[in-house]
């Protein structure tokens, strides 16, 4: 993908230069801003590249396999889509061309709550695609029942309920440009919405209250897996145990929450050592590399999350920009899988990872 015959885009940080001068204000502003003072958000991007790679030679790349192993179902790579709201403001196709890109790589797709497109349509409109729900618990629990019973119904293979989200971030960058116009389809009949609104109209309709035992409450319920998304500690990762999660997503919802907390780079390692032998751990935040990605695993993530490449893809070329962003990405685990001397995706341990030099 090329813009105006200038040359093509070989990375994601050329999709983020482009996006950057192309996106119009609002969606500018909604998905590049962090929260505070944006320590995290940098911080996030900066932890992978403070790890330097110890590669092993001689081994025998030839033959590779980036496949993982995923709530007990083997996944063709590592890279996820991140669960991001508002994707009309992006794109007018929103999660249904992100859905095709989705299935065109075979990547898992995870729908937020606060999506432009409901489960249901999304399902219908491109069914080959993988897909998890992200859920946010509504003060409404009947509300909530209702949209993960839909969720579940139409094919969704995993719930991720977000819990580092009680109350909006103090995101200055959505203020400053009055990001307004949002519209959420599969609650447009939970809530009788009557047209567009801000940020903060759809976190007040989001329990502040939630706790451990509504976890385990989902858990009983749902038909699903459920994975807690926005954990940074080890006492947060053996609760999510103790309460009966599938796996927990090591996440601060891409420095858009609580400025200053760790990166999730930086926080993987000891929730792996804490719960990674009995759950899933995951990771997101920053992941802009192939290298990155190869990080997160030898740390003992089974996979990672992506977030905003996702949506520099999506505003720039639609379901084709987020299938060449996705391509990218995988093309370069491939090449950092070779060359770290780790054919296998499981092959890659810690002792592949040191602190760096440089960092
Ligand atoms: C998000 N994120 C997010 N998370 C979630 O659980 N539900 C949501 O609706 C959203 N919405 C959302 C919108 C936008 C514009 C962004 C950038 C992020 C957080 C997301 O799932 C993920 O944790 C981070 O985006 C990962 O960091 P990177 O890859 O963006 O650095
Ligand atoms: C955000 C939400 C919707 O980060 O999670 O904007």
């Amino acid at each position: 993908m090329s813009f105006d015959g200038s040359p093509p885009l070989v990375s994601l940080a050329d999709y983020e230069r482009v996006a950057t001068e192309r996106l119009g204000e609002q969606a500018a502003s909604y998905i590049f801003g962090g929260a505070g003072e944006e320590i995290t958000l940098r911080d996030n991007f900066a932890a992978w590249r403070r790890l330097a790679l110890l590669p092993r030679m001689l081994v025998g790349v030839g033959r590779r396999d980036p496949s993982v192993e995923l709530l007990g179902v083997r996944r063709p790579h590592p890279v996820l889509i991140a669960p991001t709201a508002f994707q009309r403001l992006t794109h007018p196709e929103a999660d249904v061309a992100t859905a095709r890109a989705a299935a065109a790589t075979s990547t898992i797709m995870c729908l937020s709550t606060l999506a432009s497109t409901s489960p249901s349509a999304l399902a219908d409109a491109v069914p080959e695609a993988t897909r998890w729900f992200q859920l946010y618990v509504f003060a409404d629990r009947g509300v909530t029942r209702e949209v993960v019973a839909g969720a579940a119904e139409h094919g969704y293979e995993a719930l991720v309920v977000t819990v580092d989200r009680p109350v909006l971030g103090v995101r200055e960058r959505e203020l400053s440009s009055q990001v307004r116009s949002l519209t959420v389809e599969g609650l447009t009949d939970a809530f009788k919405s009557t047209g567009p609104a801000t940020p903060a109209d759809f976190t007040a309709v989001i329990d502040p209250d939630l706790n451990w035992s509504d976890i385990e409450r989902f858990v009983a319920e749902s038909p699903l897996p459920v994975l807690v998304k926005g954990i940074l500690t080890a006492a947060d990762a053996r609760l999510a145990l103790e309460h009966g999660a599938a796996g927990v997503i090591v996440s601060n919802h891409g420095g858009r929450q609580l400025d200053t907390v760790l990166s999730g780079a930086d926080a993987l390692p000891a929730v792996v050592d804490a719960v990674g032998d009995q759950l899933d751990v995951l990771v997101d935040g920053g992941i802009r590399r192939g290298t990155d990605v190869i990080k997160a695993l030898a740390l003992g993530a089974r996979a990672v999350l992506v977030g905003r490449p996702i949506l520099w893809g999506l505003g720039l070329g639609g379901a084709e920009g987020v299938q060449r962003v996705l391509e990218l990405l995988l093309a370069e685990v491939d090449n950092a899988l070779a060359l770290v001397g780790a054919p296998r995706a499981g092959d890659l341990d810690r002792t592949m990872v040191a602190r760096a030099p440089w960092g």
